[in-house]
């Protein structure tokens, strides 16, 4: 059975009253979820999937119905200025993204998701951390992702995707593994009253169909340009990536209502601009918005990606400490950030342009115990030619606890700037084991 065709704002509706439906009732529901970081690939690969998947299910289906999980609490939609822009080229409010705030063991309804009765499908990752991981990592039954295998997928996914593969965006994959589905909901008519629903008689079948397809091609051709800068970056775009944004883009032509006010460079900019404007956030809330962590032989590492220098979050915590010198009040909010994790490690990767137009990457590294002074140095050892590391910021790498010799931190400017935390995360993990 597969779920009429209908525009993402109403599958979205849809898809959250399941999860209502399926604690109420104890009925089987299945998940698409993308990774903790949630930046803008999670957030459109696992919608892309859950939508076309649902419009097109394979024969034996956990469920017909795909639930895309934001892998966030909902408040943590107003941290992403880049997704807020990107909602209404898809005509879809933050009301109707799915949360965790939506998932009942993780929120404060009491009534239960056995976890028998869940499937999920991860997406732009390829091991479910944390809570989620440790009620349902048994309950994994597909993956497409482009990060390295963490060997946590069992082989066998029988009618779903194992994919694990390098690309500039997970999107790109979602789209590529996804084009079948796509391509035969497209070419299949509405029923008149689907049609009707839109609200305005006088748009023909085919016209709904092309704006709708349109609309989910914007939220995924986003994410890709976002991850690839917009296509130009050669260390980061893959053939993948441009085939599926060529066939993204064609979805978005096709429909006369977007494509004439459509510019693919004006779209990634208008996005791009969105996701560099976090000047209102607060710095704690800077840290949070694109951070991942891991546990690694009893050690605690976490990861926050910044698209802006160390100088900005230094400039931005001098001005919320009102008068402390800006290397006190920034180390001690990022002490602050870091405690709140519970955090053995913590690094903070930025990326910013420099004056003459260069992207430049830096590096703060900070170990809080003893057993991780030796894992950061040793780091610093094994990845420091990979990385292109340089000393920065006057930063020598002592310990800057007076009363103990126990913490240690490092900041780098990291000449290879190809490498993101896609590369760096395995490089502290290994060092961790
Ligand atoms: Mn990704």
């Amino acid at each position: 059975m597969s779920i009429p065709r209908r525009s993402l704002r109403t599958f979205l509706i849809t898809a959250k009253d399941a999860i209502r439906t399926a604690v109420d009732n104890s009925q089987k529901i299945t998940f698409v979820i993308g990774n903790e970081s949630a930046d803008l690939d999670s957030l459109t690969c696992s919608i892309l999937y859950a939508y076309l998947r649902s419009s097109c299910p394979p024969p034996h289906a956990f469920t017909p119905l795909f639930v895309p999980v934001a892998n966030i609490p909902a408040s943590g939609i107003q941290l992403r200025p880049e997704l807020l822009a990107l909602l209404p080229h898809a005509d879809i409010e933050e009301k109707h993204l799915i949360t965790l705030d939506d998932i009942p063991e993780l929120s404060s309804i009491k009534s239960r998701l056995r976890p028998e009765n869940t499937k999920w499908i991860l997406v732009d990752h390829n091991a479910l951390q944390g809570t989620l991981g440790s009620i349902y990592s048994e309950r994994v039954g597909g993956v497409i992702d482009h990060h390295d295998e963490e060997n946590k997928v069992s082989a066998d996914t029988a009618d779903e995707p194992r994919i694990i593969e390098k690309a500039g965006s997970c999107t790109s994959l979602v789209t590529e593994y996804c084009r079948g589905a796509w391509d035969a909901i497209s070419d299949t008519k509405l029923s008149s009253g689907a049609a009707h629903a839109q609200g305005d008689e006088a748009v023909g079948d085919g016209a709904v169909r092309t704006l709708w397809d349109a609309q989910v091609a914007q939220l995924g051709l986003a994410s890709i340009l976002i991850d690839t800068s917009n296509l130009q970056s050669k260390e980061k775009t893959t053939g993948h990536d441009v085939t599926a944004a060529e066939y993204l883009e064609a979805k978005i032509m096709a429909c006369t209502q977007v494509a004439g006010g459509f510019d693919r460079t004006k779209f990634y900019k208008e996005i791009d601009t969105a996701k560099k404007n976090i000047g209102g956030l607060k710095l704690q809330d800077i840290l949070r918005k694109d951070y991942k962590q891991w546990t690694e032989g009893g050690l605690k590492l976490g990861i926050s990606s910044v698209v802006k220098s160390l100088n900005f979050l230094q400039e931005k915590a001098q001005a919320e400490a009102n008068g402390r010198s800006t290397a006190d009040a920034f180390y001690s909010a990022v002490r602050e950030f870091a405690d709140e994790q519970e955090l053995d490690m913590y690094a903070i990767m930025t990326t910013s342009t420099s004056p003459e137009g260069n992207f430049q990457r830096e590096l703060l590294l900070w170990a809080f115990t003893a057993d991780t002074v030796a894992t950061a140095q040793k780091f610093e050892t094994n990845a420091t030619g990979e990385l292109g590391l340089e000393s920065w910021h006057g930063s020598d790498g002592r310990s800057h606890d007076e009363d103990s010799e126990k913490d240690w931190r490092k900041v780098w400017r990291q000449r290879s700037v190809q490498h993101s935390r896609k590369r760096v995360a395995p490089l502290l993990r290994e060092a961790m084991s």
